[in-house]
């Protein structure tokens, strides 16, 4: 569509492209045209406390393209940040295997590439007020983890995949401490998904070391603890695996009503949920607008709630678009009164579930900041 208009465009000549620009404006939110403000929300993330651990967050004011580059990507470290030689560097394929594999980067960019457009969000993100950015859109390539998988020979008790970091820590467990790589799992029928990428490039660019060099998982559909950066060993075992970031810690714990009684549910982090956030408002002249971005389930609509009024519907951007990433949204403000107003948007995924408002007992029973989905409010004041 977008590349016909274009093509029309030229044939018509500049009376049409001026018209044409002008009604296309808002169904295409990227990038910022000449003139365009963007007005600062009044509501801004709080210091970050953890800036080794949390770093380069999306500042959704700056949100300007379907694709982050990669300067502009979060990255999150639970231990240390590792620095890794590729040419020293391999990685196992081991346990409950006929073949364990051992493979160089040679090996693993020699194999088919296949690309993904996938969002990562951390499930953490929007659970404190210093951690609102920990988003990001990019291409992602590498190699598909399933015929690796297959060409080890998962033996037939197989049926966890644990998935090592080079990164290490001294976890404390009651009174003792034991060093531990970083660790992942996946079932093995999730890990056999054939969009799993054993992935060595981020927006046609070696990945870079922030982001998991110079190799981690993508896992399209997951948030982005499963997805496992600066990989050193893939292991098949036969129970469950119940490491730190998976039964210990990324679990949410939330009161859920049964009948009447109140039951507490452990769930461990692991799918994303169905989210969407207001990025920015922008003003050229006197026309105002609001641009915003929808992830985590398919999504079938957006819709925005400006203080009190009933919610109006989004328009959508399909001039970029990909199955495992964010949707990007915007809808015209018609004459906002001067003043402060707030900004919420809501997501409406194609199976008909809403993401959940903030009073939501989903939301509002929850006791972990993990998997915060709820409805995003912004503040702002126009003058
Ligand atoms: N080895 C390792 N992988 C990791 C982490 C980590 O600390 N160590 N953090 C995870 C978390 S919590 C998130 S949100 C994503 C973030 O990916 P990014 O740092 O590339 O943005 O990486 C995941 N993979
Ligand atoms: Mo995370």
């Amino acid at each position: 569509m977008h590349g016909i208009q274009r093509r029309e465009l030229l044939v018509q000549g500049s009376a049409a492209l001026v018209a044409i620009a002008a009604l296309s404006r808002r169904a295409y939110a990227f990038p910022a045209q000449a003139g365009e403000e963007v007005i600062p929300w009044l509501d801004q993330p709080t210091e970050n406390p953890n800036p080794e651990g949390i770093k380069t967050q999306l500042v959704w004011e700056n949100l300007d393209s379907w694709i982050t580059p990669n300067d502009k990507f979060f990255s999150i470290s639970h231990f240390n940040r590792p620095t890794i030689d590729e040419k020293t560097w391999s990685m196992e394929i081991g346990g409950l295997v006929k073949k364990p594999l051992k493979l160089t980067l040679a090996d693993i960019r020699a194999r088919p590439r296949q690309e993904v457009v996938f969002t990562v969000e951390c499930s953490g993100n929007h659970g404190f007020p210093f951690f609102t950015g920990g988003i990001g859109n990019a291409r992602w390539a590498g190699t598909p983890l399933a015929p690796i998988l297959k060409e080890a020979g998962v033996l037939e008790k197989g049926i966890e995949v644990v998935f090592w970091g080079t990164d290490e820590s001294e976890i404390p467990i009651r009174d003792v401490k034991m060093k531990q790589n970083f660790a992942r799992s996946m079932s093995l029928a999730d890990a056999m998904n054939p969009d799993n990428l054993l992935c060595y490039e981020m927006n046609g660019a070696a990945l870079p070391a922030a982001n998991g060099f110079p190799l981690r998982l993508i896992a399209p559909g997951w948030y982005g603890i499963a997805n496992v950066k600066w990989l050193k060993r893939i292991e098949v075992r036969d129970t469950r695996f119940m490491s730190l970031l998976m039964a210990r810690d990324y679990v949410t714990i939330r009161e859920e009503d049964h009948n009447g009684e109140t039951v507490w549910a452990e769930t461990s982090v692991g799918r994303s949920l169905l989210k969407s956030a207001p990025a920015k408002v922008t003003r050229k002249g006197s026309d105002y607008a609001i641009v915003g971005a929808a992830w985590g389930a398919p999504i079938d609509r957006v819709e925005v709630q400006i203080d009190q009024a009933p919610w109006a519907p989004a328009t959508i951007d399909h001039s970029e678009e990909a199955e495992h990433a964010w949707k990007i949204w915007s809808l015209p403000w018609a004459n906002p009164s001067p003043g402060e107003h707030t900004v919420t948007s809501r997501a409406v995924s194609t199976t008909g579930q809403v993401q959940p408002a903030m009073d939501d007992p989903l939301i509002a029973k929850k006791h972990t900041y993990w998997e915060s989905n709820g409805q995003v409010t912004r503040r702002i004041k126009i003058t």
